[in-house]
């Protein structure tokens, strides 16, 4: 087991980056301080770790600050003695990466270069540097097959190509300088205070409230799903444990169409919410869009070598994990409004300064 003082997390304002933060003040034995470096675009939210930070105390430190300043990151390596990373900033849209990739370039590639940069001229201090992928640097399958650690980078989307950049400069500086890195490439999550541009939030927001629900194709392109609190206790497993240089492969052994996505979704809302003022089952909103450029067709994950050599299990089902994040959506209603009305900028705005 790796012990971790100071642990740099960067995007901690975004969505799995807020959940890993608070799965790791309230379900690890970490008894370290945090510091979350993040630049607050649109996709950053304080009001997501509202109350990490206030029963944190200075265990719990942000950082206003952008992974694409190397001055930035280094004042921020020094000033509080980081000795562990766990890189999560990044632009995570792939429909956003389509229409302005530049910012996916700058920050997911050359953002990351800046991070392992740093980390590596202060090696004699750093346990381990973690790097947050996704299983788009795989590309595309067939109708059958799933992704393994062995499978050769084949990535389709300015996205998924900037996300493969970042994994082979920090495998880089493992191979060429030593540095003590773990990669995950995981699979699509959903779970509480995912921003809703992502396809489940989207949906459950639109269902509650009558709005169309936009179907990309046919909708019979397949996402392997899994609620980000796993995708969390992955993470960490990985951190303590896994060997120096070692990637894992995250998934939820959950294979579903977008269109039985939805359906799934519109169904719990039903139950959930209150009606239509027509009546109608929320299915009704499904409304068959242009296909997305470029798309994807299949993503499947074997996650066998996480779940044989480090023990790794997830906790949720699709049934239990879609309606606990529905539940959440309807329930929090102020992180909802802040976010659909842009609240949460303007509050950002007032309360930090650039670093
Ligand atoms: P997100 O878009 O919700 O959050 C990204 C965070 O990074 C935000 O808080 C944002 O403000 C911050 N950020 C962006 N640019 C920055 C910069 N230049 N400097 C500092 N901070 C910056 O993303 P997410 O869904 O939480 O994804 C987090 C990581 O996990 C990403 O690296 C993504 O590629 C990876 N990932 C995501 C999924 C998924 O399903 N969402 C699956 C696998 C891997
Ligand atoms: O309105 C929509 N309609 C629709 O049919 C949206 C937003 C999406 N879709 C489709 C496209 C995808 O096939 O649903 C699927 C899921 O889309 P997203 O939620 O945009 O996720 P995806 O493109 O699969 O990428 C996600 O998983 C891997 C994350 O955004 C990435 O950051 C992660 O790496």
């Amino acid at each position: 087991m790796r012990v971790f003082e100071n642990l740099l997390v960067t995007g901690g304002s975004g969505f799995i980056g807020s959940n890993f933060i608070r799965y790791v003040f309230e379900k690890t034995d970490f008894a370290g301080r945090i510091i979350n470096l993040d630049a607050l675009t649109y996709a950053g939210n304080p009001a997501s770790l509202e109350r990490v930070a206030a029963k944190m105390g200075d265990r719990y430190v942000f950082v206003h600050g952008d992974i694409r300043d190397s001055a930035c990151i280094a004042r921020v390596f020094d000033e509080y003695a980081v000795d562990s990373v766990c890189h999560f900033a990044a632009e995570s849209h792939v429909d956003r990466s389509i229409v302005a990739p530049d910012d996916f370039i700058q920050t997911n590639f050359v953002g990351t270069f800046n991070l392992v940069q740093a980390a590596k001229m202060r090696m004699d201090r750093i346990t381990l540097f973690h790097h947050v992928s996704t299983d788009e640097v795989y590309g595309s399958l067939g109708d059958t097959g799933y992704f393994t650690e062995e499978t050769p980078y084949d990535p389709h989307s300015p996205y998924s190509a900037s996300k493969a950049s970042s994994d082979h400069i920090v495998r880089a500086y493992h191979d060429t300088y030593g540095l003590p890195i773990t990669i995950s490439n995981c699979s699509n999550n959903y779970g509480p205070y995912q921003f809703p541009e992502k396809l489940v939030p989207l949906v459950i927001l639109n269902a509650t409230e009558g709005k169309p629900l936009p179907v990309y194709g046919e909708g019979l392109n397949v996402r392997d799903w899994l609620h980000v609190e796993d995708h969390c206790s992955a993470i960490w497993k990985i951190m303590q444990e896994a060997a120096f240089g070692q990637t894992y492969v995250v998934g939820g052994r959950c294979e579903l169409t977008n269109i039985d996505v939805v359906k799934r979704l519109c169904a719990i809302v039903d139950r959930l919410a209150p009606p239509l003022p027509s009546g109608a089952p929320r299915e009704t909103l499904i409304t068959y869009v242009k296909d997305r450029l470029g798309h994807d067709h299949r993503y499947a994950i074997d996650c066998t070598r996480l779940e044989r050599e480090l023990g790794w299990k997830q906790t949720e089902t699709a049934e239990s994990g879609f309606e606990k994040t529905v539940r959440w959506y309807l329930e929090n209603t102020g992180w909802v409004e802040g976010v659909r009305t842009g609240a949460y900028r303007q509050w950002i705005e007032k309360n930090y300064e650039h670093r």
